[in-house]
């Protein structure tokens, strides 16, 4: 969605350009997701013409820690065969990436740990009108992917979560501008701890430019896909697809 602090930040105007005011709050009203949601293709245009997708969210420092990392959504998944992996410590978890890949993996949480991993403190902003500071630190996703090796015609990245959500699971997507971001990674720590369940354990998704319904949690698997009319009911993710959210959230 285009607002005042995207164009801002895109235009390299004010270092950072995050700072959240109580009008880009406004952005996240349902009239005006409605409405960045109706303008969809246009908007992705846009934004690719004038923003450049590449830069780096603004990044803060240990003092700007929030006490409290907040958790919202699923906070404790019931679904039996997440609780089965949940009381043996994730020792059995795997994280699948299929689809339109080369070699579909299958990564323990062991191994996701020793991959090269990126710790950043970021700001996670909720179109529910509350923000927090945490410290995250995960395994960029551009790695993963590049040892599955995309498949020419793969273009959008599909997150399948382990939480009941309404009629189904958790889901989401994003495209690969944000796949292969430098900032994109598969979190399994915060505030230099192992991730708690409430915020996602044992993996989730941090997409920095993005707000926080982007950021699935419990990701179980990470499918390639071309295009995202299978999915769900074809926007890309469970707000999408339910309120009609907007599928580039961007901030
Ligand atoms: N699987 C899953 N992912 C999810 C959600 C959820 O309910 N289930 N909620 C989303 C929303 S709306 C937000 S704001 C963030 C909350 O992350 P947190 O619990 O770490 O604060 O997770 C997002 N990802
Ligand atoms: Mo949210």
């Amino acid at each position: 969605m285009i607002t005042r602090r995207g164009l801002v930040g895109s235009l390299g105007l004010g270092a950072g350009g995050l700072m959240l005011s109580g009008c880009d709050r406004i952005a996240a009203t349902p009239a005006f997701r409605g409405f960045a949601a109706g303008a969809e293709g246009l908007t992705q245009d846009f934004t690719r013409l004038v923003s450049n997708r590449g830069a780096l969210a603004r990044e803060f420092t240990s003092a700007d820690l929030s006490p409290v990392f907040r958790a919202n959504g699923t906070s404790d998944p019931a679904a039996a065969d997440y609780r089965a992996l949940a009381a043996g410590n994730f020792a059995d978890y795997r994280l699948r990436v299929d689809g339109l890949v080369r070699r579909p993996l299958s990564v323990s949480l062991d191994r996701l740990r020793q991959l090269p991993a990126r710790t950043q403190i970021t700001r996670h902003d909720c179109v529910e009108g509350w923000s927090a500071i945490g410290r995250w630190t995960g395994t960029p996703l551009r790695g993963l992917l590049n040892e599955a090796g995309l498949l020419p015609q793969a273009k959008y990245l599909v997150f399948h979560c382990a939480d009941d959500y309404g009629a189904g699971k958790y889901y989401e997507s994003i495209d690969l501008v944000d796949a292969f971001h430098p900032q994109t990674i598969l979190a399994w720590g915060l505030n230099g701890r192992t991730l708690p369940i409430a915020n996602g354990a044992p993996l989730r998704l941090r997409v920095e430019r993005q707000l926080g319904y982007k950021h699935a949690k419990y990701v179980m698997r990470v499918e390639a896909v071309a295009s995202l009319a299978g999915i769900g009911a074809g926007k890309g993710g469970y707000w999408e697809d339910s309120n009609d959210y907007a599928w580039y959230a961007g901030i």
